[in-house]
Formats: C-alpha cells, structure tokens, sequence
C-alpha cells in the first residue's frame, strides 16, 4: 500500500513538473508564431510515412520543421532529412515518451530558419505519450487500420486528449476484418469533437483533405 502511494506521488510530481515545462515550450511556440503538433501511434501505423507525404505540400507555402522522437537510431529523422528541412532527432534511449524537457532543449535549432508548422513525431506508443504535454497545440493520432477497430475503446485516453486521427493504411481494408462503422462510432463515443481522416499513404487516398485541414489549423493559430 504504502509503496503504491509512493508511486502515484512520483508520478504526479513528475507530471506535473513536465507541464510546466511545457507551458514554457507554449510560450515559446506561441511567441515565434509556430504552430507545434504532437503525433502519436503505434510503432508502424505510418506516421514518418505521412510526414513524408505530407511535408512535400505544406512546403510550398510554409516553413515547416520537425523533431522525431524514437528509443533508439536515427532513421526516421534521416527519412525527413531527404525534404531539406530542419530535423533533429530525440533519442530517448529507452523512454517509451518525449517530455517537455527533451523537447525545450532542441527548440534552438529551430531558431535561425523560423518555422511556422513544427511537426514532433513521439515515440510509437499508443499509451505514454498520451500523458505528457509537449507544449503542442494538439496531438494528432496516427492508427493504422490493421491494428483493429477496438484499439480506440482500448486506449480512450489518447482518443480523449487528440483533435484529429488519422485511420491509415485504407488501402488495405478489403485484406483485414476491420469494421470502419464500429471504428468511427467508438471514436466518436470517446470524443465527439475529434476529426477523423481515412488516408492510405500508399495509394494517397484522403491526403488531400488532412492536409487542407492541417494548412487552415496553421493559418488559425
Ligand atoms: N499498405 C500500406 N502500408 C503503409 C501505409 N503507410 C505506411 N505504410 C507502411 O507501414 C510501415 C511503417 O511505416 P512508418 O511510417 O515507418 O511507421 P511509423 O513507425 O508509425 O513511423 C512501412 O513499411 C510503410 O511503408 C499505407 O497507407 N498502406
Ligand atoms: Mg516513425
């Protein structure tokens, strides 16, 4: 009992130290006009996948940078590095998150070149990074359909805390036993205000649309 209060109570401090970090991180974003978006999924549901389909557009007309959050290796952060953006990559060498304090302590290489659109892809994980505020605007959730539509009934808290999902990797529908109506409706029970885009980055089906949405959030903020 007593070592499980303990617990609990290094968990609150630590949260609650991690969220005022990343109020500094908002000021920051705040004060260089940027808009700070956190992406949060599964290892493999396609985030790097959508960035890269993603940046190629937004750059036309935006400065965008981002920060790749991965345990180990530099891969994602070397897959970004192609569209000649700013990039930096955070190892958290065993972490299962990225925290505000990670985060802060890159903030500078962003300075020189100024972005309007940060784009910090967390950890694949679909439950820690759901509890620690990076200082983002909004998180975004990258759930790839083959991961199966009781995932969001599963994992409420993300689904609680994002403004939009992005159900990937459609092009696969017709393979798997996934119900898109179940999927949809256990999102929308959890959060009725979220958006819900259905992409495959493979074929570029509903690209379009995430990426209008995500240009009017920038031009919003
Ligand atoms: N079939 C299919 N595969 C995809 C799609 N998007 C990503 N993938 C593949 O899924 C794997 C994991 O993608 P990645 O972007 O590295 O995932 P991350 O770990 O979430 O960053 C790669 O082999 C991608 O090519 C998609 O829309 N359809
Ligand atoms: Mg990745």
């Amino acid at each position: 009992m007593e070592s499980s209060r303990r617990e609990i109570e290094v968990m609150a401090n630590l949260l609650s130290s991690n969220d005022m970090q990343a109020d500094v991180n908002r000021t920051y974003f705040r004060k260089n006009h940027c808009l700070a978006i956190n992406v949060i999924g599964s290892p493999g549901s396609g985030k790097t996948t959508l960035l890269e389909k993603t940046l190629p557009l937004l750059m036309l007309n935006l400065r965008v940078g981002v920060i790749e959050g991965d345990i180990f290796t530099s891969k994602d952060a070397d897959r970004i590095a192609a569209y000649n953006i700013p990039v930096i990559q955070i190892n958290t060498g065993g972490g299962c998150h990225l925290d505000s304090k990670m985060v802060n302590k890159v903030l500078p290489v962003f300075d020189e070149k100024g972005v309007d659109l940060l784009i910090i892809e967390n950890v694949g994980n679909l439950v820690c990074p759901a509890d620690f505020d990076l200082g983002e605007a909004f998180k975004v959730i990258v759930l790839s359909i083959v991961e199966g539509d009781d995932k969001p009934a599963k994992y409420p808290v993300i689904f609680r805390n994002a403004k939009a999902v992005v159900l990937n990797k459609m092009d696969l529908e017709a393979l798997t036993d996934v119900n898109m109506e179940n999927m949809r409706r256990d999102i929308l029970a959890i959060n009725p205000d979220i958006k819900i885009f259905e992409v495959s980055c493979r074929k570029g089906n509903g690209l379009e649309e995430w990426i209008s949405w995500l240009k009017q959030e920038v031009a919003n903020a």
